[in-house]
């Protein structure tokens, strides 16, 4: 299995959920201020020129919410998905989509000072978005109650990469302390050490 992926980018949240599954990978590192995603080669595994992509014999897959949603699972028994049949799996699925369909949205909002019409932007505001991300995290655990899954890391990277990395997201209590519980886990560790060496 090989992680192709850049440090300090979107990358960190398979980098992170592989070092919670445990299981052997091997890491590909591109330059992308150097454009090699942009070989033939390269686009071949992702047209879109972007990492991260990850290849597991014959199975490629793009999009890192694709890429958590097929690792978790892939490894069962690292237990970060509830099974398929599990009432429990509609929300893990809606959290994991709620990644690239309402916080990337609500992201480019921030940093590009756009205001969309609320009722046509399919996250409706920044504002919304992290006020819904506050409410989900405020009782103190994870997503889905005392589980962690692969769902707290798309969510947890992303807050990570808010309120940590590009500061677009004032500290409030509930994000402040549920970050800091993802940042508390040994793999989180493993993998910020891994991004910062690469
Ligand atoms: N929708 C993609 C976005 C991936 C993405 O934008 N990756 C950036 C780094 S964070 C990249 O590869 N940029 C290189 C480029 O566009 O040339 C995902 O969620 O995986």
């Amino acid at each position: 299995m090989q992680l192709y992926w850049a440090p300090k980018t979107r990358s960190i949240r398979i980098l992170w959920l592989l070092e919670e599954i445990g299981r052997p990978y091997e890491r590909v590192t591109l330059d992308i201020r150097n454009g090699p995603q942009t070989d033939p080669d390269f686009l071949r595994l992702n047209p879109m020129g972007k990492v991260p992509v990850l290849v597991d014999g014959e199975a490629v897959v793009s999009e890192s919410g694709a890429i958590v949603a097929y690792l978790a699972d892939r490894f069962p028994e690292a237990r970060l998905a509830p099974p398929l049949g599990d009432p429990r799996r509609g929300q893990y699925l809606k959290w994991l989509f709620f990644s690239g369909n309402c916080i990337e949205g609500a992201f480019a909002e921030k940093f590009g000072n756009l205001k969309l019409p609320e009722s046509a932007a399919g996250w409706g505001s920044f504002e919304r978005v992290v006020d819904v991300l506050e409410r989900a995290v405020a009782d103190g655990s994870w997503l889905q109650g005392e589980t962690f899954t692969a769902a707290d890391v798309m969510i947890g990277a992303d807050l990570h990469f808010g309120m940590v990395a590009f500061r677009i997201i004032e500290p409030r209590p509930a994000l402040t302390a549920y970050v800091e519980r993802c940042q508390a886990r040994p793999a989180w560790t493993r993998a910020m050490a891994i991004d910062e060496a690469g």
